[in-house]
């Protein structure tokens, strides 16, 4: 495979970006390699600037639900830039999605559009900071919500229970606010919250974890925090930035019926164009600014092209049969690749929530960071290579979810399985 052009660019890009990049993962040093510089997306495929074809399951961490250039998004956003590209302003187009979005996730009564995930943990977190007059956030290993200080925090060593910084830039006394649990493990919660409880503002999740790889939540999991909270009186925030519309219609507290006070939305809802947004009970929302005196805000929030990329998007998962069509085609790939796998040695297993799934190269079960990173990142990268090798684009890290979009074809999907079993082939030989 010709990648001449894509490591030219990479070394002009690194004279002027930081590390080459505008975001680490893209790097590809995870797997040791030399990014791809993308020339051109179409439905299930990406091209890169070689010229060379891949089936695409990154799908930009997740937005492109739809697969890429999806004819009405992009006959709705030429539409939408000829009636100007922001306006600073209220707009109708805002109005409809938050519509939408309250009626497709009932315990987000009232939202507050931004423009990236990040934004969005951040303002979910000083919102419940603010309603509930405390300071510390409890947040899970191996979760991600973003870059924003609060969030870059890991467990402190040994009996510290407080955050340490987890970034070079984050101060110190930032990091002691957030105190780290372990996913799918309800008792790691209810220590720090026996010691803390009073100054806890909220618990933020990411319902099913994408972030170590896919790792769902456990039976009782997610209703265990629910009943902490309630009794506690802290907020629950589910993070849905990657589940949201993903795994089903509602996300995942539809799919697993748990109702949180405030969820943070993005990726899909903005269609490929930067997004977040963040929602909850009235009570809550209502103190933020202006209305309340939490302040929060962003020029470009609620901006009309990405309202219209989102409104199209979220309105063509409306239609009847996508989520099915999503999941049985996931359900597909996903069986074919724990065969392949089962017929070698090589220590395997999948982690998959309806359209979002991980490969690990570990004998699993991976329920948690701590057997997330037992995997064999040497053996995920060759994994990783020898699938590029064969057109397959899949994200170049263990620890990230892949996702499926509808326009994956059946035709796709063998032509994976036979780039996997290829792979695997090799990679055992
Ligand atoms: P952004 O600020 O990148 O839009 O969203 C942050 C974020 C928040 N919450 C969850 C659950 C997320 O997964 C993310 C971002 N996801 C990563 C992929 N793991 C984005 C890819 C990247 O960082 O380049």
């Amino acid at each position: 495979m010709k990648t001449q052009k894509s490591r030219r660019l990479f070394e002009e890009a690194q004279k002027y970006l930081c590390g080459g990049v505008n975001s680490p993962v893209r790097a590809f040093k995870a797997v040791g390699m030399t990014p791809l510089f993308i020339e051109r997306a179409q439905g299930s495929k990406i091209y890169d600037v070689d010229g060379n074809e891949y089936i695409d399951y990154v799908g930009s961490w997740g937005p492109m639900i739809l697969g890429h250039s999806h004819p009405e998004v992009v006959a709705g956003l030429k539409n939408a830039v000829e009636r100007g590209t922001s306006y600073g302003a209220p707009t109708p187009l805002e109005v409809e999605l938050a519509r939408e979005i309250t009626e497709a996730f009932p315990s987000m009564e009232q939202v507050r559009m931004v423009n990236s995930g990040t934004e969005a943990a951040m303002g979910a977190i000083r919102l419940a900071r603010g309603y509930t007059g405390r300071d510390r956030v409890i947040k899970f290993e191996g979760c991600y919500h973003g870059h924003a200080d609060t969030l870059l925090v890991k467990a402190g060593s040994g009996a510290t229970t407080f955050g340490i910084p987890d970034s070079k830039g984050v101060p110190r006394d930032f990091a002691q606010n957030t105190l780290t649990a372990t996913f799918n493990d309800l008792q790691s919660v209810e220590v720090l919250v026996r010691d803390h409880g009073e100054e806890i503002a909220c618990i933020i999740v990411e319902p099913i974890a994408g972030n170590m790889g896919v790792v769902p939540p456990e039976e009782g999991f997610l209703e265990g925090l629910r009943a902490i909270c309630d009794e506690r009186r802290i907020v629950l925030i589910f993070d849905e930035v990657i589940t949201g519309f993903r795994v089903s219609y509602g996300g995942a507290q539809a799919l697993y019926r748990v109702r949180p006070d405030v969820t943070c939305l993005g990726k899909v809802i903005g269609g490929g164009l930067p997004v977040g947004a963040f929602g909850g009970k009235r009570e809550i929302m209502e103190r933020l600014a202006p209305s309340g005196d939490v302040y929060q805000a962003g020029t470009l929030s609620g901006n009309p092209l990405a309202m219209t990329a989102g409104l199209i998007t979220i309105r063509l998962l409306q239609q009847g049969g996508v989520y099915e069509q999503l999941a049985r085609r996931s359900d597909y790939l996903c069986n074919g690749v724990r065969e392949i796998a089962s017929e070698g040695t090589l220590p395997f297993t999948c982690n998959q929530v309806g359209p979002m799934f991980t490969f690990f190269f570990s004998e699993g079960p991976v329920r948690d960071y701590a057997t997330a990173k037992r995997s064999d990142t040497d053996l995920f990268s060759r994994f990783f290579s020898g699938m590029l090798s064969r057109s397959i684009y899949i994200a170049p890290s263990q620890f990230e979810s892949l996702f499926l979009s509808l326009a994956h074809t059946d035709d796709d999907l063998d032509r994976t399985l036979e780039a996997c079993r290829s792979a695997i082939r090799e990679m055992s030989s």
